[in-house]
This record gives structure tokens, sequence and C-alpha cells, in this order.
């Protein structure tokens, strides 16, 4: 740690060299809030230790973005060159998102190929995207009273935006949050989960080299109720956005009403998924494991809630239990042939083992899984069966809470009716999923269930009810981090 640094040797054979300071002003300094230990959730080895902020090291951050943010070199940049140091960045992660994966996998736990191709796609896409965005910026001229005055309005950045984030997509929640906040001319303080502090660290040494000036861009490391609560209670910090658990969301709410910060919320889910009898049952199947089971059950928007019209419930079952045993090979997220890594902390292994035993206590029936997936790493390691219940009711906590593991529970409903007042039946709004070959059906279920659906970057996303505030990715996520000044432009009105 002494100088900054530490040379690993990942589990694929990787060699690296990562930065272990927090990040301001384009330098890796020390951080004074103690240290942060990874631990490898395959076999609970140390990976590395590195910095965590202090609630004045957060200061030194939010003070370099002021700074930056009132600099010509990034204000009176055009958009254009704006996009263009994006771009380069977005190259340099390409360039080196074999190591950039390996480090998600061994922090996270997450599949390399996962890690690799889609998270780092993804990546690497949003930042391409946003980069854009940054030269399209423009407000709108608005005719009022002709001879008088016309009217005109400006797109603004919003100031400093402290962005706080979560481990599940350590570099996509990083990407999806900077590349809408660059583009629009912003500067940013980013608190990282500190279950998953290094990716980013390896990310952050190419900003400098990208072009960003001093400032733009700081990432401290460091533990939510110190580092993360020093940010969203900055008196000059303008914006908040947070992606993490509804009660966290809400406790930064409040937090960040001291100075009233604009804010952005994604918080957690309960995605329905509807299976009707007039479905292609294969895909049907295929869709329900791929919602709930990839990324270990860690996503925001999982499709944790199968819900399957009665007629159809047994042959639904029979195939869904096929796809899981066929597809889900548990294990070493570095091995080719593995569909679920470990859980990313030993909290959220316990998590999920306690929900078992909720399902259990309720009166559910086990489907398949419930159990530790004992055979891996000596027994080591935070891996879990995948795990469906069935028999489950709308009062049941494993129906209406959020596990966030490779659980699901299977319900069924007799009409397109009780569908959608099941679906709905939760305090969260975020993803959720329709299938049937009937399209009128398929819209008019769309339109009426209180959730959006997947993610793309392209597409805006976010939340309803207890799931958020504010869309983030697409057109719509420049809103997040802009704002429209109106000017009158007297043009002949004499007093
Ligand atoms: O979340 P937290 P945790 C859900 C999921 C999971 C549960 C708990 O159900 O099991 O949340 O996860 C920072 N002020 N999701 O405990 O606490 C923290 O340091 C400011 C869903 O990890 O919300 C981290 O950077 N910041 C979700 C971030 O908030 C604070 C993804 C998220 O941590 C803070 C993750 C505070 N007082 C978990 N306390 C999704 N929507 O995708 C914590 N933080």
């Amino acid at each position: 740690m002494a100088d900054l640094k530490v040379d690993l040797t990942a589990p694929n054979g990787r060699k690296i060299t990562l930065p272990t300071g927090i990040f301001i002003n384009n330098e890796f300094v020390k951080g004074n809030g103690g240290t942060i230990t990874s631990i490898n959730p395959t076999d609970e080895s140390e990976i590395a230790t590195v910095s965590a902020a202090s609630a004045d090291d957060v200061d030194a951050a939010v003070k370099a973005a002021r700074k930056a943010f009132n600099d010509p070199s990034w204000r009176e940049l055009p958009g254009t060159d704006r996009g263009a140091i994006m771009y380069k960045w977005a190259d340099l992660l390409e360039a080196n998102k074999e190591t950039l994966a390996t480090l998600e996998t061994w922090d996270n736990g997450k599949p390399y190929q996962v890690a690799l191709n889609e998270d780092l796609g993804e990546v690497i896409m949003c930042i391409r995207y946003y980069a854009g965005w940054a030269d399209k910026l423009h407000g709108q001229t608005i005719p009022t009273t002709p001879g008088m005055k016309f009217a005109y309005t400006l797109k603004q950045p919003i100031g400093v935006c402290g962005q706080i984030i979560p481990w599940n997509y350590p570099l996509g929640m990083a990407a999806w949050k900077l590349g809408p906040a660059l583009a629009c001319g912003n500067t940013v303080v980013m608190k990282p989960a500190e279950q998953t502090p290094l990716s980013i660290l390896f990310a952050a040494q190419f900003i400098k080299e990208a072009g960003f000036p001093p400032g733009v861009i700081n990432i401290v490391n460091g533990y939510g109720k110190e580092a993360g609560h020093a940010l969203a209670s900055h008196l000059d910090v303008d914006k908040i956005a947070f992606t993490g658990s509804t009660a966290t969301g809400k406790a930064i709410m409040k937090t960040a009403s001291v100075n009233m910060k604009n804010i952005t919320l994604e918080t957690g889910g309960k995605s329905p998924l509807l299976v009707f009898d007039d479905c292609d049952l294969e895909q049907a199947a295929k869709w329900s494991h791929l919602g709930i089971m990839s990324n270990q059950g860690q996503i925001c928007t999982a499709t944790s809630r199968v819900l399957v019209q009665e007629t159809i419930m047994d042959k639904f079952l029979e195939k869904f239990k096929e796809v899981i045993k066929s597809t889900s090979k548990v294990g070493d997220p570095f091995a080719d042939d593995t569909y679920q890594g470990p859980q990313v902390t030993k909290q959220q292994y316990e998590r999920v083992l306690s929900y078992i035993e909720a399902g259990k206590a309720d009166g559910a029936t086990l489907a398949t899984g419930g159990t530790a997936h004992k055979n891996v790493g000596d027994g080591k390691g935070f891996f879990i069966e995948p795990t469906v219940f069935t028999g489950v009711t709308e009062q049941m906590r494993v129906y209406q809470e959020e596990v966030f593991g490779p659980f699901c529970v299977v319900a069924s409903f007799k009409t397109e009716e009780e569908a959608i007042r099941m679906a709905n039946n939760t305090t969260y709004g975020l993803g959720s999923a329709v299938f049937t070959q009937n399209l009128e059906r398929a819209h008019r279920v769309a339109e009426k269930i209180e959730a959006g659906m997947d993610s793309d970057v392209r597409v805006p996303f976010g939340g309803v009810k207890q799931s958020g505030i504010g869309r983030e990715l697409g057109e719509a996520g420049l809103a997040a981090y802009s704002q429209t000044k109106a000017v009158h432009v007297n043009v002949g009105l004499k007093l």
C-alpha cells in the first residue's frame, strides 16, 4: 500500500499492477478513512487492500470537482471535444478489457465470459453512446409575441454530481452514471461500493491519459456511512445519483435535502414475469431462467416473481426445472463452462439463505435448490444452488421482498386481470416481462403493469413506486444531468 500500488496475480494467471489510492485531481492519493480489504467470494481469500476515503477526503474531491467545473478547460470545451475525450477513454478501456474483466470476476464473482463480453461490452458502448451526445445537446427557440420578444432555452450542466453506486455491476453502474454526466459537461465525485473497489481503480488510471482535465472525474472508494454520507450531505454538491437498496435510497433522499440537491434514485425491485397459456413455453422457460439466474440473481430488474397461468403450470415447471438443470452450472467463475459464480459477499450469501428459510417457514414448496452449493473450493465460497419456490402466496415475504440471489418464486393466476393485479401487488416497480403470442394482450398488459422493461443503454431505464425516481440511459438520461435555462429577448417592447 505504501506506494499506492500493488502487484497482483489473478486466478487466471493475469499479472496486474493496481493503484490502491483514491483518485482526486487526476492523481491517486492515500485516503484517510482507513482501508478496504477486498475478498474473493470464490474461496474467501484476500485479494488486495485499498484506501478508503474519509469525510475530509470527500470534501477535497468535491473542491477539486468544483474547481474543474468552473475552469475554462472543461466548462468552455466544445461538446465535440468533450465527446472526443470520452471516446478516447472508451478506447483505453477497450484496450484493457481483459484486465478489467479479470478484476471484475475476481472481486465480484461473476463469470469471466460475462464480465468480458457483457459487462465490459456495455461499459464501452455506454461511454461511446454518451460521447456521441456531447455535441448534440441544445435548447429550443420558442415563439412568444411577434415584434415584442422571443425566448430561447439553453441546456446547461447541473454542476458537481455525487454518484453512489453498488457492487452488482461495478463498472457497468459507473459507466451508466459517468456517461450522461460527462456528456452534459458536469464534474463528478463517484463513490463505488466497498464490496467491489478494484476494477474502477484500474479504469481510473486512464482518465488522465484520455485527456480529462484534473478534477473532472474523482473516484473515492469508501464506506457508505462515512464517504457516502459525506457526499450526500455535502453543501457544495449539486446533484446526487444513487443505485442501491431502497432503504439506503430513502436515507440519501433525506440527507440530500440539506441543500435541495437534484436527485436520481434507482433502488430495489421484485420484478414480475408473466407466462400466459398461449406463449411459446420453451422460450418462456429459457427467459425466466435468464431473468433470475444470470449475474447470480444480483440484478435490480431480476424477474424474481414468475406468474404462470394455472392451466400450464405443471408443463411450465417441468420445462423451467429442465432449463435450470441443463444450464445453471455453479462453480469457479473463471471456468469457461460456469453459468453461476458465488454471491458477492458473505453478507449477501447469508441474506439469500435466510430467505430460503423464510420461504420454508411460510409454507412454500421448494421445487429445486434451497441449499448452499458445497463442492466448490473445498466447501469455501459463497455459492448457492439455483432456488425455486412454488405454492407461493402473495402475503409471503418471499413474494414481497427483494432477495437478490438465484432465487425466484412461482405463483399461479387464472385470468389476465388477476395476473395484472398480482404483478402490481408489491411496493416495487422496476422490470417486468410478458410471454404471450397474442399481440393485443401483450401490449394491453405491458401498458397496465406498474413497471418498466429490460435495460439497454439507448433506452430510458428506471423505476416507479419504491424502485426509484428519474430515468437513466437513452436520451432521457441526459435530462437527469442537465438543466434548462430560459432566456427572454426583448425585440421591441418599449415601456
Ligand atoms: O446496499 P446499499 P447493500 C439491494 C439488494 C441487496 C440490498 C443490500 O436487495 O441485497 O440492497 O445491499 C452506499 N449514505 N441492492 O447493503 O446499502 C454503499 O456504500 C450514502 C439493489 O450493498 O444500498 C454503496 O456504495 N451512501 C441494488 C451503495 O450505497 C451509502 C444494488 C449501495 O449500498 C449509505 C445493490 C449512506 N448512509 C443492492 N449507506 C440495485 N438496485 O441494483 C450505504 N451507502
